[in-house]
Parts: structure tokens; sequence; C-alpha cells
């Protein structure tokens, strides 16, 4: 623009960010009627200020999980005709809450992290930065995209030993653990695995919860059955591992109820036996390893004959009571129970005959007493009464007999003074001679 009335040019605007090298100014002058032709005068620009400018206008950058404070994430390049100058950059972020996480050098334009990157708890999973570059003359702006890249994490225990002492049981039976503790940051399903290398076949788990179960019976009254497993448990996310450990006891339980040898057993004792005489034995057996197996023998309370008899801890029967009110050959029974320290129990049969005569008892019940000869009653009934008509026919042959040849002396001495030297013919036939002394000797007639 001109000064109409000096000609002096001057500007009209700053040219500090001018682009244009020169300008070519056509000058005319008029006095109010005449113009004279215009003569053009160049005006040439020096030393025009070259822009910043960035060599992208956007970019997506990838700023993976696990990127720490401190690192450095993406330099944008920026270009200057004006080699020697200086720029300062500024950052408008979206959203705002980009400025915690990154920052941007006011000197070189860098972008670092300001924390460490985690994906699943930072809030945002891409943030916007806008980025301005100036020389103080001019600026240039560029979108840069930070974009927060999960990565997977390996799965952790927190907690690396474990014990569980489950009870023996059936196959199937849960062991209601371990509760572990892990972690995975990515939130992954792990699977869990099992390795307790000569008994891995003895336990399952769950795939998916890592409980574990007995795969078959776990007996430990089975000779030879171990009560201790150790066993490594693994969690796996399909890419990372880790490794705990299990220290499973098991324990011994009462599964096995006492059973006695034989459900009935029968004994024979005279009813003359003394009190405190043994009657005979039972016995149970209890399969439980330690003291689930020991067993208590008694009779019960409600027995019908209880009192008459007790039994002790082996199972031997002893009489409580004088039996001589019983006849000889009834029969009493009794009920023996035998019980474990956990009130498992079992009951036999017990059959008490009274003989006739005093028997060895038996110490052993064998459930069934095989008789001898003087010990059935049926034997006894006959050989009884045979012994006594024997004994009397033998009484009554020796007794004919001696008075048989009782009468034949009296005859004689009775004849002696009536008949001498004459021959005495006698009822069994029997024949005297007398003699002329006195004494009298029998023939045979
Ligand atoms: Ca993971
Ligand atoms: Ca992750
Ligand atoms: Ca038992
Ligand atoms: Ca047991």
């Amino acid at each position: 623009m001109t000064d109409i009335s000096a000609g002096e040019i001057s500007f009209t605007r700053s040219i500090n960010t001018e682009l244009v090298a020169g300008y070519d100014l056509y000058i005319s002058l008029s006095d109010g009627r005449n113009v004279v032709a215009a003569r053009s005068l160049t005006v040439l620009i020096t030393d025009i200020n070259f822009p910043p400018s960035f060599q992208l206008p956007s970019q997506n950058i990838t700023v993976f999980e696990g990127t720490h404070s401190g690192s450095s994430i993406f330099q944008p390049t920026i270009t200057d005709g004006d080699l020697l100058d200086s720029h300062t950059f500024s950052v408008i972020y979206y959203p705002p809450e980009g400025a915690v996480y990154f920052n941007v050098n006011q000197s070189t334009g860098l972008i670092t992290s300001l924390y460490d990157i985690d994906y699943e708890t930072i809030p945002f999973k891409s943030f916007l930065l806008i980025i301005s570059a100036s020389d103080s003359l001019s600026e240039d702006t560029t979108n840069i995209t930070l974009n927060i890249q999960d990565i997977n994490e390996p799965p952790v225990f927190t907690k690396t030993n474990y014990s569980l002492t489950p009870s023996e049981s059936t196959g199937g039976t849960a062991l209601y653990g371990p509760f572990y503790q892990y972690t995975d940051e990515d939130g992954d399903a792990v699977k869990f695995s099992l390795d307790c290398g000569a008994d891995t076949g003895r336990l399952d788990i769950d795939s998916s919860s890592g409980l574990l179960s007995f795969s078959a019976d776990y007996d430990l009254d089975m000779v030879g059955t171990a009560s201790q497993i150790n066993c490594n448990v693994t969690i796996s996310d399909n890419e990372y591992t880790d490794m705990a450990y299990i220290n499973i006891t098991i324990s011994n339980d009462n599964d096995n109820a006492p059973v006695f040898t034989y459900s009935i057993y029968t004994f024979y004792i005279p009813v003359t036996s003394n009190v405190g005489s043994i009657v005979g034995q039972v016995q149970a057996i209890d399969n439980d390893i330690g003291s689930y197996g020991n067993i208590f023998y008694h009779i019960a309370l409600t027995d019908f004959n209880y009192g008459l008899f007790h039994v002790n801890e082996n199972g031997s029967i002893f009489v409580s009571q004088s039996l001589t009110q019983y006849s000889e050959g009834s029969i009493l029974n009794l009920t023996i129970y035998a019980v474990d320290i956990g009130n498992r129990q079992a009951s036999t049969l017990v059959y008490i005959v009274f003989l006739a005569s005093y028997a060895a008892p038996l110490t052993q019940g064998n459930g069934i007493q095989f008789f001898t000869f003087f010990r059935y009653s049926p034997n006894m009934a006959w050989f009884v009464p045979l012994m006594c008509v024997l004994f009397v026919t033998v009484c009554v042959v020796t007794h004919t007999i001696y008075t048989t040849n009782c009468t034949c002396l009296k005859r004689v001495k009775v004849s002696l003074h009536k008949r001498i030297n004459e021959p005495i013919p006698t009822t069994n036939g029997c024949l005297f001679t007398y003699a002329h002394s006195d004494s009298i000797s029998p023939t045979a007639g």
C-alpha cells in the first residue's frame, strides 16, 4: 500500500511467515487529471522462513502391554527447510487421560510412556495425540493414534504348596480340594493337569477346576497301599505354564465293620458247670488297620439270658451264674455283639446245650461242634438204660447161683442125722456121698 500523497511504500502485514520470495509493484502517478504510465518496482524478500512439516499427517502406533514407564514409544519425523530452526512441540490428548500415560517431549517431539502399560487395567485402549511443531513462525500438526496391544501373560501360582488329608474312600469320591491360589493377568481360563509319579493313576483331576477325586477305590486296609501321595499340578493358559505341589495324606477310615467267623456257634456244657468256667469262644474280624480294627465283645443287656454268661475281650464266654436250675438237654441261646470303636458292629447267635455229664468245653468256636458218642443225647438215651438192664441181669444171675448153692448145703445138713451112707439126689442133679465120718463131700452126679 502506498502513501498516496508521498508515494511511500510500506507493509500492510507482517512478512515473517511470508513464503513468496518477491513481488512486482506497479506504481502510477496522477495529478487528478492525467495519469502517467505505471512503472514497476520489484520488491524481493530475503531470508524467507520455511515452515516445519511433519512427514505424515497421521499415524497409528502400537503400544504393547508391558511397556515400562519411561520407554520411548515413537518419534514423529519433522522437516524444516531452515535447518537451524529449533522447534517446539505441543500436544492435545483425546481422551485427556492420555496425559497420564504418555508424554511428548517439548523439544524433540519424542513420545514416551509415563506408566507401566497394563492392557487389563488401562481404562482406554486407544489414545489420539494431536502434536504440533512450531519454529516460532510456523507450525504443523500430526495426529498420532496410540493403540494399546494386549499380550498374553503367564498364569502364576501365588501359593505353590498345598496339602490334603482325605480319608480312604471309594472310586469317584471327591477330595474337596485343593483350593488353588493363582493368577492370570489376562483372565485366561487355565487348564489343570496332574503328575503323581507312579500314583498318578490313583487320582483324577478336573481339568477346569483342578479339584481331585479318587479314580478307584482307595483302601488303606489293603496291604501295600500307601498313605501318602505327592503330586505336581500344572496350570496352563495354552502358552505358558506354572507348577505347584500337592501333598496328600490319606487317613484311615472305619470303613469295615466286624464280621463273625460263623453266624451260629453251638457249645456244650454240663449244667453243673462252675461259675467262671469257660463255655467257648466266638471270634470276629475287622479288616480295618489301626484302632478301627479293635473289637469289643458284649452280650446285649436286653438278651433274655443276659447275666447267666459273660464274654471277655477275646470272645471267650464264661459262666456267670449257677446253671443247675436247667435240665440236662435243654438249650439256651445268646446274642453276642462285636463292636469296633467307631460303633460298627455285628452279632452272632450262640446256642448253649446242657449235657448230662461233663465234657471238656470247646474253646474254639467252629460253628458246628462235632459230637462224641457220649455227647450225643440220643446215644445216652439208650446207652444208660441198657447199662442198667445189664447190671440188673448180672445181679439176678449172681443171686440165683448163690442161692441155689446154699439150698443144697441146707438139705444136706437136715438129712445128715437121718440117713447115713445113702446118696442124696439134689434138685439140680448134685449128688452127695455120706462118709462114715462127719465130713461130707459133694460129688458130681
Ligand atoms: Ca495369560
Ligand atoms: Ca495381558
Ligand atoms: Ca472297623
Ligand atoms: Ca480302614
